[in-house]
């Protein structure tokens, strides 16, 4: 809470090519927020290099990523939206905040394992302590909710227990956030292997459909989507493959399951693959489109960086002086 006003804050990392899962899951979502909340949402740049990567292209996908925001429907003039390397109290807080995270906290964060079996020559200390970089994002607005795919929910709740422990020593400092989960595009599944998330960092470019692909590819991806040996549209945990295709048809055209199923009783996967994709790449359409737009005017996206770095540092400066006085450090006005 900042005021009366509740906050809603969220992130994403500019590290790669944005995927359906990332929209689905937590960009999607974003918009319906501002209408009730004060929103903010960052493209988390110093995340991103807990992996490694090439300046050049960090440079432009953090462009990118933020004329995704705006294509995706985020209105900058409703939302503040921002690059956290722009905002210096992120690192700030991650500090303190580090002082205050157990090792034993962290050492149990699925992701954690996960990118430190996946990067097995760089596990270094900002992918140990990646989550606690997070909680600082979220700390800093007072925020309230947090709408994030299921793969974050468990650093979400780690940012809680870090709140309630500050809380204890320093009554009042934070307001608890709460995780939000889309019901049902929380957890997009990989094309290849629907077992796994779908993650734009998979080296199969054919698990993955990314906001960006064009309606060929598009259908193309779909129609290599691994199934089973039945031929039957059914949502069921045994038929992980063709749930995860109802999901995103699901997502896109706003049909439940139960209608999906009957609108494609008796008809095989061919025509589903092509009705799935054929539904994503009309719903991707006008976002690519805003997007191209959006990218050609770099000077007008530099003008927005400038905008939302201004007014997320007003929050979060008044946040961060109001935790160093309570830590007990001098302040000279
Ligand atoms: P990476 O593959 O590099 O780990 P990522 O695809 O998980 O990246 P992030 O930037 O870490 O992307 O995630 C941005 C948001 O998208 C988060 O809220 C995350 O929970 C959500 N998200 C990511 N993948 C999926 C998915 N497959 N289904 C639903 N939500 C997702
Ligand atoms: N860790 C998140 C990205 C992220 C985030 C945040 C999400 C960084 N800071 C704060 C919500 C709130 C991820 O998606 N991998």
């Amino acid at each position: 809470m900042f005021g009366e006003q509740k906050v809603c804050f969220s992130g994403v990392q500019p590290s790669g090519n944005l995927t359906i899962g990332n929209y689905l899951g937590a960009i999607k979502n974003f918009a319906e927020f501002s209408q009730h909340y004060k929103t903010f949402y960052c493209v988390v740049d110093e995340h991103a290099i807990t992996v490694r990567q090439n300046p050049a292209e960090l440079r432009r996908r953090t462009y990118e990523t933020l004329a995704l925001y705006m294509a995706c429907g985020l209105d900058p003039e409703k939302n503040t939206l921002y690059v956290q390397s722009m905002v210096h109290e992120h690192a700030e807080l991650a500090w303190l905040l580090n002082c205050f995270t157990m090792f034993g906290e962290l050492s149990r964060m699925t992701q954690f394992k996960d990118k430190s079996a996946k990067h097995s020559d760089n596990i270094n200390a900002g992918l140990f302590t990646y989550p606690v970089l997070m909680a600082a994002d979220i700390l800093l607005f007072q925020t309230d909710v947090v709408p994030v795919g299921i793969d974050q929910k468990q650093h979400v709740e780690l940012c809680r227990d870090i709140a309630n422990r500050l809380n204890q020593i320093y009554p009042d400092l934070f307001t608890v956030p709460e995780p939000i989960m889309a019901k049902s595009g929380k957890k997009i599944m990989s094309l290849a292997e629907p077992t796994k998330k779908m993650s734009k960092s998979d080296e199969n470019t054919n698990a993955v459909v990314y906001i960006l692909d064009d309606k060929d590819t598009i259908i193309r991806k779909f129609k290599r989507a691994v199934t089973d040996s039945e031929a039957e549209i059914r949502f069921s945990e045994d038929k992980p493959g063709v749930s995860n295709l109802m999901t995103i048809y699901s997502c896109f055209t706003g049909n439940t399951y139960d209608e999906i199923e009957r609108e494609f009783a008796g008809k095989g996967y061919g025509d589903f693959k092509l009705a799935v994709g054929e539904a994503t790449a009309d719903a991707l359409a006008p976002v690519q489109a805003r997007f191209a737009e959006l990218m050609a005017d770099k000077a007008g996206l530099e003008a927005q960086m400038k905008r939302g770095a201004e007014e997320a540092s007003y929050y979060a400066r008044r946040t961060l002086s109001k935790i160093q006085k309570k830590l007990g450090f001098v302040q000279i006005r």
